[in-house]
């Protein structure tokens, strides 16, 4: 891949590509389904991408959350697993990684992302309490509304846009929130969500300037700021390539000094840690950790398990030392441009700037004639796959679901149609594939209909809804 920025000794050289820090140790075969097979394993998954079987999808883009690959030193971590169920080694080893990377001195493990969120909606929401964000996540948001939190996005306005090129898209309105924080009264916000980087909004980051300024905020009125630090290590790396100041600054560095204006974090491992399971939380209070420790062992295991095998906190751990490395989320980060690049070359919508983990196509542009309520990125989805066996994600109304007041569909601005890389998995040759099946996708996007819902589950419907393509003259 290259990079036309680079240069050596400071002079202009034109193209110089760059690589991997790493090269391949053992490979897992994949195969690609004929259109015949392709055909039916899509209409027995219900037009549902979640719900294809893994042998089925050729390359498999659906989530880089539990998919990356390990490196041999995390394999060998693993036979370190000290299997004891209380007080393993591997905890106070993660709990010293975490200390070191992430700043906050009390550690909680936890099995993965959704058991952390679970943990502290319980822990620090108050029933009819508003809960202001950087735009929604599915699994966040529910936690926090079953949990009777009131969700209100503070997210700017530019996140809903997905041509604004703006380079911080995942930046809280500190206008908003503090409007939000003057209606409602300050005893009643729970606490700022923060996500950097912002997954539904295309994995966009927020910039240390305005976290800086929520935190400055917040503490004129004695509110706490919790971070999803799911993909705070890519937002760091944009934080280093395009915030004046930070270009000189470690991945690591700015990882810290972000972390150091919240509260505590929730973290789900399976993304940033290049582990297949995993998650924790931590915070500075140690009141609140009383608590939340306690609560653990309710729902996901001992205090110094969460969940987790011994061998998967050693996965964790060494995980998260390669992870901050500034050359291996850049080659990450460099990998899904690469794949934005093909695409923006065709003019095939997508949101841009391009986030840090995936590409996301912008369906209500692809497809413009078809109405929101027949779930345009859905459709783009199953298309996608039919053509070539790649496989994406639904990150549009479907993913967003119905308001828990008016039972509603909740049409989000962003109808958009996720493509997520896996770290370390996959080559540029998969996204040469990939690119070319998305084009081809295009070239038929008029003659495509929409899909109609025939299954909707209670909760987070998007894994296991169904669907029936709509047939021509039905629309
Ligand atoms: N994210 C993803 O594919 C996996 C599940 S899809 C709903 O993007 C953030 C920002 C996430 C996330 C999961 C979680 C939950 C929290 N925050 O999946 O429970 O992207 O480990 O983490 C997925 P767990």
């Amino acid at each position: 891949m290259a990079d036309k920025k680079l240069s050596t000794f400071g002079q202009e050289v034109g193209r110089r590509s760059w690589a991997e820090p790493w090269k391949i140790k053992m490979v897992e075969p994949i195969r690609l389904p004929n259109k015949e097979e392709r055909q039916r394993a899509m209409s027995a998954a219900g037009y549902n991408t979640f719900l294809l079987r893994s042998e089925d999808v050729y390359i498999d883009l659906l989530t880089d959350s539990g998919t990356n690959a390990m490196s041999d030193r995390q394999w060998a971590g693993l036979m370190m697993g000290d299997e004891a169920y209380a007080g393993s080694r591997n905890f106070y080893n993660l709990e010293r990684v975490i200390q070191e990377y992430y700043g906050y001195p009390y550690i909680v493990p936890t099995h993965q992302g959704r058991g952390a969120e679970h943990l502290i909606s319980q822990t620090v929401i108050k029933a009819g309490q508003y809960v202001p964000a950087n735009m929604y996540f599915t699994t966040t948001r529910l936690h926090q509304e079953l949990a009777g939190g009131i969700f209100v996005d503070v997210i700017v306005d530019n996140a809903h846009d997905p041509a604004d090129l703006h380079p911080f898209k995942g930046n809280v309105d500190i206008e908003k929130l503090k409007s939000l924080i003057k209606k409602v009264g300050q005893a009643n916000i729970a606490y700022v969500s923060l996500a950097g980087t912002v997954n539904m909004a295309g994995g966009q980051p927020v910039s240390m300037a305005n976290v800086k300024e929520l935190r400055t905020l917040c503490n004129g009125y004695g509110i706490k700021v919790f971070l999803d630090a799911t993909r705070m290590v890519e937002n760091a790396f944009f934080i280093k390539e395009r915030e004046k100041g930070y270009e000189n600054s470690s991945v690591a560095n700015i990882l810290k000094e972000f972390c150091s204006y919240t509260d505590g974090a929730w973290m789900s491992s399976k993304k940033d840690h290049l582990v297949n399971i995993g998650g924790w939380l931590a915070v500075n209070d140690q009141d609140l950790f009383d608590r939340l420790r306690n609560m653990v062992v309710v729902y996901e295991g001992l205090h110094t398990y969460g969940g987790m095998a011994g061998r998967d906190m050693e996965a964790v751990s060494i995980g998260i030392k390669e992870a901050v490395a500034d050359e291996n989320v850049r080659a990450r980060i460099k990998q899904v441009q690469y794949l934005a690049d093909l695409l923006m070359d065709w003019d095939i919508p997508i949101v841009k700037p391009v986030g840090g983990h995936g590409v996301f196509l912008d369906a209500g542009e692809f497809y413009p004639h078809i109405p929101q309520d027949q779930f345009p990125a859905q459709t783009l989805a199953a298309q996608l796959y039919l053509d070539s066996g790649v496989r994406g994600m639904e990150r549009g109304v479907v993913s967003s679901g119905r308001d828990p007041e008016t039972g509603k569909h909740r049409y989000p601005a962003l109808e958009l149609m996720r493509l997520a890389i896996p770290r370390r998995v996959y080559t540029q040759s998969h996204m040469d594939v990939t690119a070319e099946a998305i084009k081809e996708v295009y070239r038929h996007r008029d003659e495509t209909l929409g899909l109609k819902m025939v299954y909707e589950p209670k909760y987070m419907r998007f894994f296991q809804a169904r669907f029936e393509p709509i047939e021509k003259g039905a629309a």
